[in-house]
């Protein structure tokens, strides 16, 4: 569709449904996007990433950087055509080796994280505001990858767990649906890369995501009180009941619902964040969050739709 009939679908999504994030708050002009959920290290520590932004980890990853994480939407390298792992070198995964992001590549196992749970499937959201066709490759760290080195291709697997091209755009963010793998736990890097087809680009974004510590092998009924204290606060009611009906579909399907149509997780984080920022704040920041996109999201998307 025309440029401007998208931004002008763009526009009227975002008012409809409102980001958890502030990312719309008044600041330069920008377009692209980064994922925001499972939120990506430069969103997190990006001057809009809120609370997040405070923590020891962003603030080191700023000073490394020598200069604050204001395009966060704009980490993009020309022309690599599917050759990531000749493209990018090791230990800069999460900057695509730009110098501009060298500051998203420091090895620490504290960086702002979302929590996961092996094996489900959720809808991650990647936010844009001008549309680009694609292909959407999320990998996740190997089992035993240590958080506190460099990240390096060895550490993903040679193929990534969820492809998905070309998701809806909704929401101003497209909805990418996946199904983790199960073999994981403790902390790992979702890597997305988002290679386009309408731009010679391809988009490198590192998510922080925590999966429950490894237990014993243990039958079920040893663990039920941790079981059910964990599933409300990954999924509402319905989700599983979806996710079941979805499989054994490929690894990941897309987030084709057209409109608004009410689905479990959709109006909430499926997952929750965690670390050193984390705790009963992070709701309330969320809805602070929404409010303040409300009120002047469809502002400042608009000036910046009428600068491009
Ligand atoms: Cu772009």
């Amino acid at each position: 569709m025309p440029r401007t009939t998208a931004h002008r679908a763009a526009l009227a999504a975002a008012l409809v449904t409102p980001v958890l994030l502030p990312l719309w708050a008044a600041g330069p002009a920008r377009a692209h996007g980064a994922p925001t959920d499972p939120v990506s290290r430069v969103v997190a520590c990006s001057p809009e990433g809120g609370e997040r932004a405070g923590t020891a980890a962003c603030r080191a990853a700023v000073g490394a950087n020598g200069a604050p994480f204001t395009a966060w939407d704009n980490l993009r390298v020309a022309n690599v055509d599917g050759r990531d792992r000749e493209v990018v070198p090791d230990g800069k995964l999460c900057s695509g080796g730009l110098p501009a992001y060298r500051g998203l590549d420091l090895a620490r196992a504290d960086w702002p994280s979302t929590r996961m749970t092996p094996g489900t499937t959720l809808t991650m959201r990647y936010v844009s505001t001008i549309p680009h066709t694609g292909t959407f490759r999320m990998y996740l760290t190997k089992p035993g990858y240590d958080p506190a080195g460099p990240l390096n291709w060895s550490d993903l697997p040679e193929k990534p767990f969820a492809t998905v091209t070309d998701p809806a755009l909704t929401g101003g963010a497209y909805r990418i649906r996946i199904t983790l793998p199960s073999d994981r736990s403790g902390r790992h890097v979702l890597y997305t890369v988002w290679q386009n087809s309408s731009t010679p680009d391809t988009y490198y974004s590192c998510s922080d995501v925590v999966f429950p510590e490894a237990k014993q092998e243990q039958p079920e009924e040893k663990e039920p009180e941790r079981k059910k204290e964990k599933e409300p606060e990954q999924k509402k009611p319905g989700q599983k009941a979806e996710a079941e009906k979805e499989e054994p579909a490929a690894s990941a399907a897309v987030d084709d619902s057209p409109g608004p149509r009410p689905r479990g997780g959709d109006e909430t984080p499926l997952a929750s964040t965690s670390g050193p920022a984390s705790g009963p704040s992070a709701p309330v920041l969320a809805g602070g969050a929404a409010a303040v996109l409300l009120l002047t999201g469809g502002a400042a998307l608009a000036v910046r739709l009428r600068r491009r």
